[in-house]
Order: structure tokens, then sequence, then C-alpha cells
């Protein structure tokens, strides 16, 4: 055999590749009585109810929540990430919760599907560059998926890693962060009621850019503690170095609580501007989630465990 590189018309188009399959299947239960699985389809979401966690301001549009963002695996630009994100399989996919745990399990992505009632939840989305969305989710609370295996009383942090896999993902490999994309949460910030684990979105499954098929929204911190592509949860003792503080310490902190009176080193958080809007809003402390979250800061100087 020759090992000569593969020329792209040689590259079998998705669709095609997937008919080929089909009519091989047919072809072998027909004659051989061979079974080849069924090319693995993403399942509709179940209906999501609603939630009195969502805010009551309006949905930004489902064109500019999947149409900018942030996901440095695929692309550093705004829109970059959008087209080869579609080449990443979300099927099958697992998710190994792990570490101080009594009972380690790894839950298949239909397992965690049917885990618990999903509910749709309408939340600020903050990122840390200024930009904001209001992002109608689809998801449950992260605790019910922790709560299974039992965390260990040692546990006081959770680690988050996300999927890395350089065949598709053209920044894996370059030294843009320190991959996988780690992300991480204290034990009660993890618990809380606020966290969800993402599934969804406008009632729909989750696109791949915005993180399928499973992603993290903690709506009083910036979009980047909200790890997309999960694959591993991991129940730790200590506080974890995550990818975007081991890029840059002083600009990155571990909890990264939308704050808009501490600044970032290389501009303000004071004001924001939301997609699709003119006029700059002001930031709101935690995001406009102070009377939910406060409590778990109290007593801390928030300039020093920014
Ligand atoms: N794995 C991974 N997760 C990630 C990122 C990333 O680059 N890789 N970007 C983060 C940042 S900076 C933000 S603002 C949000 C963006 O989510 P969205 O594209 O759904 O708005 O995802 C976060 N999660
Ligand atoms: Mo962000």
């Amino acid at each position: 055999m020759s090992t000569r590189p593969i020329a792209p018309s040689e590259i079998t188009p998705r669709a095609l590749f997937d008919e080929r399959r089909e009519f091989l299947r047919v072809a072998a239960g027909l004659s051989l009585g061979a079974v080849l699985p069924p090319a693995a389809a993403v399942e509709k979401l179940a209906p999501a109810r609603k939630s009195p966690y969502s805010v009551g301001e309006s949905p930004t549009p489902f064109k500019d929540i999947s149409g900018y963002g942030n996901y440095y695996e695929f692309s550093s630009d705004k829109t970059g990430h959008i087209g080869p994100a579609q080449a990443m399989k979300t099927r099958p996919w697992a998710v190994v919760v792990e570490g101080l745990v009594a009972k380690p399990k790894t839950f298949a992505i239909e397992d965690i599907l049917r885990l618990a009632p999903l509910e749709e939840r309408i939340y600020r989305h903050r990122c840390v560059e200024g930009w904001s969305m209001v992002v109608p989710w689809v998801g449950y609370p992260l605790a019910a998926l922790l709560r299974q295996v039992e965390p260990l009383g040692s546990a006081k942090y959770v680690e988050f890693v996300s999927h890395a896999d350089p065949a598709v993902m053209p920044n894996i490999g370059r030294r843009l962060l320190d991959w996988p994309y780690l992300e991480g949460l204290r034990l009660d910030e993890a618990m809380h009621p606020l966290t969800l684990l993402v599934v969804g979105l406008y009632g729909e499954v989750l696109p791949n850019q915005n993180g399928a098929p499973l992603r993290l929204a903690i709506p009083w911190k910036y979009g980047f503690k909200g790890g997309k592509a999960i694959v591993r949860i991991r129940f730790v003792e200590r506080q974890s170095e995550t990818a975007w503080m081991k890029a840059a310490p002083n600009e990155y902190g571990f909890y990264a609580n939308v704050n808009p009176t501490v600044d970032h080193p290389r501009w303000s958080q004071a004001r924001e501007r939301r997609i699709g809007e003119f006029r700059k809003r002001e930031t709101l402390m935690f995001n406009g989630y102070a009377d939910q979250v406060a409590h778990l800061y109290a007593g801390m100087d928030l300039r020093k465990f920014f």
C-alpha cells in the first residue's frame, strides 16, 4: 500500500458516507445477515418546562447565539469556529464522573438526557470580553448529575474537562491554551441550583458551536467558566489551575464572578454590549444574580479572589 497523502477529492463527504453505509447495511442484511450498527443519530430533546429561574428579558435571536461566540479549540475568531465545529461527532458520547466520590460512574449521553426533567432557563450570558446575550438554554441543575456519584466529604472543588480531538479541532496541538480546556468550580458553586448542565438551546439540541452535546452555564460568572463538550467531571480537594489561569493568571481568576467594580487589567468591566443593541448597558453585580449567589462569597475580598 502506498502512503501518499489523501487528496481532498478522495475524502468521502458525510452525506455520501452515510448513504453508502446505509446501502452496505441493507445489502449485508439481505445477503450475509451481517450487522453494521446504524449511524448514530442525535434524537430530539424531550419537551422542557418553564423555570422560575428565567430572567424576564427578551432572548437574543437564535441566529446571533449560534452565530457568534468563543470556541478556541476550533478558532480564536468569534465566528471562525462555527464551520469547523460541524465536523465534530457528538454520538456516541460519554461523561466520566470520578475523583473523590463513593460511586464513580461513566454516563452515556442518552442517560444524561433522561436523568432529570429538562427545563428552559433564560439566562444572562456575559463574556469577559464585554459582550452579552440572553440565552434560552435547555438543561437541568448540574447538582442532579453530581449527586448520583455521592461526593465524599474531602471533595471541595469540581473540575470540568472538555473534549480535545486534534482530528477535528484545528487548534489542539497549537499552544493557544493548555488542552484539554479545563474549568473548575468550588463544590458549593457546582451544587448551586442556578448552575445548569446544558443540552439544548431554543428547545432544540445544542448546536455544535455552542458546546454540544453538553456544556455548563453558570450565569453569574463570565462565560469562560462554562466549558463546552464536557467529557470528564472530577471531584478534587484543591482548587484547579484552569486553562485560562494558566494562560494569563493576572487576567483570569478562578472565581471569574461578573463584577463591574473589578476591571480586567486591559479593560473596564463596568459596561457591556448586549448583542443586537447599540448603546452599552451597565453590567450588574454577579450579572444580576446577586440575590441568589452573593452569600457564597460573604467575607471574601473579590479583588483578590477575582
Ligand atoms: N471548551 C471550550 N469551552 C468554552 C470556550 C472554549 O473556547 N472552549 N469558550 C468560553 C467562552 S470565553 C465563552 S464566552 C463561552 C461562549 O459560549 P457561546 O459560544 O455558547 O456563547 O463558552 C466558553 N466555553
Ligand atoms: Mo468569553
